[in-house]
């Protein structure tokens, strides 16, 4: 039978509506969603049924007769996904040594059985958070052995009580820990996040620079806004150098992540990010630090990321190393990087800083 025009229109009127809400009801758990529904990927994650992040290392115990021949598998058989994470009490620094006993001096792991496919340094801006140090280092180390990667955790700590900058410091992170290894991907990685699902690899985008905490409790698990970079991210040396590294300048709490993220586009890269599904994090709850107060002056430097970007970073990076040292689960680098400037209020008079 042939519909009569008025009926043809109503009738696909009615299919476009239908597609519509069927789009909008996809859509609501976020863009991944849509892709996995479309595309039948991994079925959403059931975060109600979780895992001790300890399960099953021990299935790695080294044969001293055993020699590695050959790379170990993309994905690591032992991944288990959703993972138990209790932040009541701080474990003991001899605790997480007895659990981590293949780790060595400098808080390095390489697999026993295999040889890791990727290199990878966490690198953690510090000061004053002691405990979150060591609920973060009871989680990552058999986080990343999961993931069967050759690593080393790198802590940047602030010496003295200047205002504290956390882009200064990642930047020294990196120019150390390449002194060590030659890295396959850099992680920067705040202290108090404690990743929830193993699947969240600590590798790089071959590409582009990647934000692995995409969504956080302290956020509902949802991205504060589109371009949000804070947290955890993931670059390869090459794409740090590319950006000029990090600002410098960003002394105070704010605003130098969202400078990160615009240096990325500036220097002709884009963003990748963890699917948020995967890219959980919960934040260890605390109060703002003193010596690390608002920074005032943010809106205005924003303004001026695209001027600045060349000129401050990897290529400006000045400070004054007091100590590297080997401890039993991470390399220790204390540093002076000096005190926030007075800044001038003529925001061309910047550059100079
Ligand atoms: C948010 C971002 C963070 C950064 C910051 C603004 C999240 C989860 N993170 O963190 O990436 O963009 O805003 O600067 O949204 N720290 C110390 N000692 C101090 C002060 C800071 O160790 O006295 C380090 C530590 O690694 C900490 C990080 O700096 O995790 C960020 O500082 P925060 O945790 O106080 O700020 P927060 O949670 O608002
Ligand atoms: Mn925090």
């Amino acid at each position: 039978m042939f519909l009569a025009r008025t009926d043809k229109r109503f009738f696909f009127l009615c299919l476009a509506a239908s597609q519509f809400l069927f789009i909008l009801f996809l859509y609501r758990r976020g863009v991944s969603s849509v892709f996995q529904g479309v595309f039948g990927a991994r079925p959403q994650w059931d975060y109600s049924k979780t895992q001790d992040v300890y399960t099953n290392l021990s299935l790695f115990i080294p044969d001293p007769e055993t020699v590695r021949t050959q790379y170990c598998p993309i994905t690591s058989p032992i991944l288990v996904g959703p993972l138990s994470i209790a932040l009541t009490k701080a474990p003991n620094l001899k605790k997480i040594q007895l659990k981590n006993r293949y780790v060595t001096p400098g808080g390095y792991f390489s697999p026993r059985h295999c040889f890791g496919r990727y290199r990878t340094a966490v690198i953690i801006p510090h000061r004053n958070r002691e405990s979150h140090l060591r609920t973060l280092l009871y989680y990552l180390h058999p986080f990343l052995q999961r993931q069967q990667l050759h690593y080393a955790i790198f802590v940047v700590h602030q010496a003295g009580n200047a205002t504290f900058n956390r882009a200064k410091l990642l930047n020294i992170g990196v120019r150390e820990a390449l002194r060590y290894d030659d890295w396959d991907c850099l992680i920067l990685h705040d202290v108090d996040l404690i990743p929830e699902n193993d699947y969240n690899l600590y590798i790089c985008d071959e590409y582009y620079p990647k934000h692995l905490s995409s969504a956080m409790d302290k956020f509902q698990y949802s991205l504060p806004y589109w371009t949000y970079f804070g947290g955890v991210s993931a670059v390869t040396p090459d794409q740090f150098m590319k950006m000029n590294g990090f600002p410098n300048t960003y002394w105070g709490w704010g605003g130098e992540d969202d400078d990160i993220a615009m240096r990325i586009r500036l220097s002709g890269m884009s963003m990748t990010r963890t699917p948020l599904s995967m890219g959980r994090y919960k934040m260890i709850p605390h109060d703002r630090d003193s010596g690390n107060e608002e920074n005032s002056h943010r809106h205005n430097q924003l303004r001026s990321t695209r001027k600045m970007w060349r000129d401050d970073g990897m290529n400006s990076l000045d400070f004054r190393l007091l100590s590297r040292e080997k401890t039993q689960l991470y390399t220790n680098i204390t540093v002076d990087i000096g005190e926030a400037p007075v800044m001038p209020t003529e925001p061309s008079r910047w550059r100079l800083f």
